[in-house]
């Protein structure tokens, strides 16, 4: 029987979600494995994308799916890469599971094209509007450690990182 775990999501300010992740060199049962996990743990969590960085893994893997309930879109990512954005922007509010009860608008090109590789080490291409290019953006930084918060003013930034500071100093008292 195959078995799937859900994996504990990593939070600020855990330096793990600042490395850059490695690509993955060879595919294997393990790495397919992995993706199972990620998946599980993004559908439980519940959020529409996760990078392996979030689950303490420095791989180059992403999992989305910003379908609907009743049509799930998931999308299962290794090693990939943006070769196309479009001139135009868009603006969208953004969360992250690593960031958690915070949100704030985030400009990203509206349109992008990714080439990545899929479980069976095919390559494959991918050309993302709405939702999900804002996803697969949010989850390609997370490879390269880096955060919605990121694109955002120092103000926000700081008012955020104010906020899930405090909230942790609680959670840490409280037990
Ligand atoms: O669940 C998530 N929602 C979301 C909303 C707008 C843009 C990106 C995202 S991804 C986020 C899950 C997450 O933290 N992925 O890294
Ligand atoms: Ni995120």
């Amino acid at each position: 029987m195959p078995t799937t775990s859900i994996m504990p999501i990593i939070k600020v300010p855990d330096p793990i979600l600042r490395q850059r992740a490695l690509p993955v060199s060879e595919i294997t049962d393990g790495t397919r494995q992995l993706i199972e996990d990620m998946v599980a743990t993004m559908y439980d969590a519940p959020g529409i994308g996760l990078a392996a960085p979030q689950v303490n893994i420095g791989q180059r893997i992403i999992v989305m799916d910003c379908g609907k309930k009743e049509e799930p879109n998931l999308i299962q990512m290794i090693n990939p890469e943006i070769t196309g954005i479009s001139e135009a922007h868009t603006v969208l509010e953004e969360g992250c599971l690593s960031i958690p009860d915070q949100t704030a608008d985030v400009e990203r090109p509206a349109e992008v094209e990714v080439k990545y590789l899929n479980q069976d080490g095919m390559s494959q291409s991918l050309v993302a509007t709405g939702l999900l290019a804002a996803c697969v953006q949010h989850e390609i930084d997370h490879l390269n450690g880096v955060l919605f918060i990121d694109h955002i003013s120092r103000l926000k930034r700081d008012m955020i990182l104010r906020r899930v500071m405090k909230e942790l100093r609680k959670s840490t008292v409280d037990k």
